[in-house]
């Protein structure tokens, strides 16, 4: 892999080390959701620094109705995704790049957006029109609430690879629990890159929007979103005149809601492009985001990991499985603590996977005992008659026993554990 942006150097250690620790540690910790997540961010973080890093993409996200594809249109200026009065209208994604459709293919490729839903604003670049978006991959998502559940899903599996999401909210479902609680703080918990809007600001009475916009802000403010930009917007042509109220007009509060308000349309599409404009430019985002992922999951692993593995001594358990004889209840209770004394000091999920492993060939074990038994009784001296003869037959019967159940010992117990705690030791230093 090339890499050539400031940081990538440490970007790429990072991959790696989570990329080896899954590897290492993938056949014995298998379903561990630590392990799992990790499995699944490697291979995102690995395809996303490899695709078009000079890209950003930014993914309009939230309700149904809320605005999201006139909200793409407004961006993009050229109505290229319905936005439509039947709900839902988006059922699945739209893209718009600022630059080169033919470098954006692979990313756009591994998004999953179809390539009848791919447009460009190259030719307005050329114009320098839009050169401060040059880089940006604007993403129309279908609705978070639908009835369709395959709309959830997309949006869901969307917003785990895109780098920013604008979420746009609507003055009818800005308090939505799911909004808040299902995506707002998670999403923000996990990325820089998250901008909320507050659409549909011209369907407000002008006293309304400051106290629509404050109660959106306490909301997220609450949610832990404190530092999440709210931007007031309009993502329609005109803003129809309001009515004049009753009681003449109520003078709205002064406050940031109240100068973002216009009456010549698609207001507080300018402010996000200030908000996104910095943020293309300096076009490192991707790059951070996977960072980030990256150094969360290390921190994540961190905890599959604890002190070095000590192996026993085996002699316990040869002894064990001697006098166990082919009972399968003695023999379970033998392996047990021999896997017991394997996992001091190993975190949870490692001792489960030595326990596992000291276990995996448990019901050949009667078999291969019997078997010991047998040969060595097969060895017993026959001239036993002879004056100390039994002696030094029984002797020697127990001599050839002990050594054949070593073998089954160690090859149906020990070697599997063995492995076992080689693995947690090589991912142990892997991480470090
Ligand atoms: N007045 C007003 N109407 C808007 C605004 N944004 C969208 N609308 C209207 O709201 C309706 C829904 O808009 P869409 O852009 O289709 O909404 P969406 O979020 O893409 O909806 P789905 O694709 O179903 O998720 C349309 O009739 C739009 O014209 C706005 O800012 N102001
Ligand atoms: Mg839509």
């Amino acid at each position: 892999m090339a890499h050539s942006t400031p940081g990538s150097e440490s970007v790429t250690t990072k991959l790696d080390m989570v990329q080896q620790f899954v590897d290492l540690a993938g056949e014995h910790l298998a379903g561990e959701p630590a392990l799992e997540n990790a499995r699944t961010l490697a291979e995102r973080s690995a395809d996303r620094l490899r695709l078009a890093r000079g890209f950003t993409t930014i993914a309009l996200a939230g309700t149904t109705g809320s605005g999201k594809s006139s909200m793409f249109n407004a961006f993009t200026t050229i109505d290229r995704s319905p936005a439509g009065i039947l709900r839902p209208t988006t059922s699945e994604p739209y893209a718009c790049v600022w630059g080169s459709l033919t470098f954006a293919d692979e990313l756009l490729d591994w998004l999953g957006v179809s390539s009848r839903r791919r447009f460009t604003r190259e030719s307005a670049l050329d114009a320098n029109d839009e050169v401060g978006l040059r880089g940006m991959i604007l993403l129309d998502l279908p609705d978070v609430d639908s009835v369709e559940p395959r709309h959830r899903a997309e949006v869901d599996r969307l917003l785990h690879l895109v780098d920013v999401v604008i979420w746009i909210c609507d003055p009818q479902k800005y308090g939505d629990q799911l909004v808040h609680e299902g995506y707002l703080r998670q999403l923000a918990s996990s990325r820089e890159g998250l901008i909320v809007a507050l659409n549909q600001t011209d369907r407000l009475q002008p006293a309304q929007l400051p106290k629509v916009g404050a109660d959106l802000r306490q909301l997220l403010d609450e949610g832990g979103l404190s530092k999440v930009p709210l931007v007031p917007t309009s993502a329609t042509g005109e803003v129809p005149q309001l009515p004049p109220a009753k009681r003449g007009p109520i003078k709205p509060k002064p406050g940031p809601f109240v100068a973002e308000r216009s009456t010549r349309g698609h207001s507080g599409v300018s402010a996000l492009r200030a908000l996104l404009e910095p943020i293309i430019l300096r076009g490192t985002l991707a790059e951070e985001s996977v960072d980030r992922d990256l150094t969360a999951s290390i921190a994540d692993l961190g905890k599959l990991i604890g002190g070095p593995a000590s192996p026993p001594t085996i002699n316990p358990l040869v002894r064990g499985l001697s006098s166990a004889g082919t009972d399968a209840a003695r023999i379970e209770q033998t392996i047990q603590a021999y896997a017991a004394s394997a996992s001091v000091g190993l975190p949870g999920p490692w001792a489960r996977a030595v326990e596992q492993a000291a276990r995996s060939r448990l019901h050949e074990l009667p078999a291969a005992l019997g078997q010991a038994v047998a040969f060595a009784d097969a060895q017993r001296p026959r001239r036993n008659w002879l004056p100390g003869g039994k002696k030094r037959a029984d002797q020697k019967t127990e001599f050839v026993l002990r050594a054949e159940i070593d073998k089954v010992a160690l090859r149906y117990v020990v070697e599997p554990v063995r492995r076992a705690l080689a693995a947690y030791e090589r991912a142990r230093t892997s991480l470090t």
